[in-house]
């Protein structure tokens, strides 16, 4: 590990409302994929730690649901995962959408944020949609209401103006230890992340209410070096007969779609041959239970 008198290490957090781009951001600086995203909001349930290494600097992603208000125990986890990135961290990237405009759930987030008393860059996202000359009003509405440190537009997407974003973050880092190792790009087990992987198949493909009723689960991980393999059984749980029978499918059809889609995924990350069969579990009202909450993961 690095351990020179001036290297810099710290905590960056991404927040802000859902579906604003926070996770294709992280990804974006990663240059891979750890953190699921889709045009669904209230996609990330969970705090994603993503680690990214610089010449003389590490620093420390922590991509958070977004904020929003919310109702159900579900939800409030969520927010309660985001509003605790919110303080004791070197910097936070409060990210909006270009367009969108200044509203009152804004005005809840930055308040927190005031009170957290870290500093904070307003990253204006999604500028590929936007024609420029809106971006001033947007950035003249907002650094009214809040004293941001610096304002960059950035496209998470395309990946526009991300190095400027990452080339100005090590200035509010402290001099400090190399945490993690080199190769190590998060501290999430891949079995979450595979699990992750599935349900982010599950939000692009299903509609209405079962995106944000579905957990899922890896059961069994099982390696098979000498034959390049890895067979993953997962379980994909939802509310309701019927959510289970929309995403069974016409003889299983949509089960089958999302799970050959989500393995894709699976073996570029793990690097090998995947095995991944899929069973689909009705829990009722699981998103209110507290034991099967925890049992998801979602504590
Ligand atoms: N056009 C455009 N779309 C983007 C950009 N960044 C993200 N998106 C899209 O915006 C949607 C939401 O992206 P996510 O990264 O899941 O957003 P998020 O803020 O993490 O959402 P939550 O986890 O639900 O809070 C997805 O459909 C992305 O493809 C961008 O720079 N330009
Ligand atoms: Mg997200």
């Amino acid at each position: 590990m690095t351990e020179s008198s001036n290297f810099k290490s710290g905590f960056v957090s991404i927040v802000g409302r859902p579906n604003v781009g926070k996770s294709t951001l992280l990804n974006r600086i990663l240059g891979q994929k750890i953190a699921i995203a889709s045009n669904k909001p209230q996609t990330t349930r969970n705090r994603i730690l993503g680690i990214h290494n610089i010449p003389g600097a590490q620093i420390l992603f922590i991509d958070t649901p977004g904020i929003h208000r919310a109702s159900g125990k579900l939800n409030r986890y969520m927010v309660d995962q985001a509003l605790s990135a919110c303080s004791g961290v070197d910097l936070i990237l409060y990210v909006i959408e270009s367009t969108d405009r200044l509203g009152s759930e804004d005005g809840f987030i930055l308040d927190v944020l005031a009170k957290g008393g870290a500093p904070v860059v307003l990253v204006i996202n999604k500028i590929d949609l936007l024609p420029k000359e809106r971006l001033l009003a947007l950035m003249d509405a907002y650094s009214k209401r809040f004293a941001f440190r610096e304002i960059i537009p950035v496209s998470g997407q395309s990946g526009e103006n991300v190095d400027r974003l990452v080339s100005l973050i090590p200035s509010y880092l402290k001099v400090g230890p190399q945490y993690y190792p080199d190769d190590m790009v998060t501290d999430l087990p891949e079995r979450f992340i595979v699990a992750e992987m599935i349900r982010e198949q599950v939000l692009k493909q299903t509609r209405d209410e079962i995106p944000y009723r579905v957990a899922t689960l890896v059961e069994s991980f099982e390696e098979k070096p000498e034959k390049d393999l890895v067979v993953i059984n997962a379980v994909v749980i939802v509310e309701r007969d019927s959510h289970k029978g929309i995403l069974v499918g016409k003889k299983g059809e949509k089960i089958r779609s999302i799970g050959k889609a989500a393995r894709v995924d699976i073996e570029r990350m793990l690097g090998t041959r995947v095995f991944l069969e899929l069973f689909v579990k009705v829990q009722k009202n699981w998103t209110e239970s507290d034991r099967l909450l925890r049992e998801f993961g979602y504590e």
